[in-house]
């Protein structure tokens, strides 16, 4: 299936530098910066930079670098704010919307990391 990047979403637009973002961390092929509508004490986005609308397209789509440098990104994320487990953190949880039945509202493929709170469980 092919897949039709929108460049005028607002992802692109961050992108772009048109609007502005809350910068958590850049890397050479992703972005992270905090979600602007939280829905939990941390809400990060972290978004490649090249022009991918889902996570499958992404993994179709993108060079073996970008794809290492995308979850090296979120790696980097939970680093950063101390959040994994295994390092006396608090835990986290990583979400990817994916299309409609994913109810995906920005066409820019972004994964969510969440902490800060008990998430509850999520499995619908
Ligand atoms: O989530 C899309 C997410 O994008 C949602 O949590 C709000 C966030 N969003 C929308 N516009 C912005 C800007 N300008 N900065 C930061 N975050 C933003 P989805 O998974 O597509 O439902």
């Amino acid at each position: 299936m092919g897949y039709t990047y929108d460049h005028e979403n607002i992802f692109a637009k961050i992108l772009r530098g048109e609007i502005p973002n809350d910068t958590v961390l850049e890397t050479e092929h992703s972005l992270a910066f905090n979600d602007i509508a939280p829905q939990s004490p941390v809400h990060v986005l972290v978004i490649p930079k090249g022009p991918y609308v889902t996570w499958d397209h992404f993994i179709d789509a993108a060079s073996d670098a970008e794809i290492a440098d995308y979850h090296r990104a979120m790696r980097q994320v939970i680093d950063k704010l101390g959040l994994s487990p295994g390092e006396d953190g608090q835990g986290y949880r990583v979400i990817v919307n994916s299309g409609a039945a994913g109810v995906q509202e920005v066409m820019h493929l972004h994964t969510h990391i969440c902490s800060g709170r008990d998430l509850g469980r999520m499995i619908p």
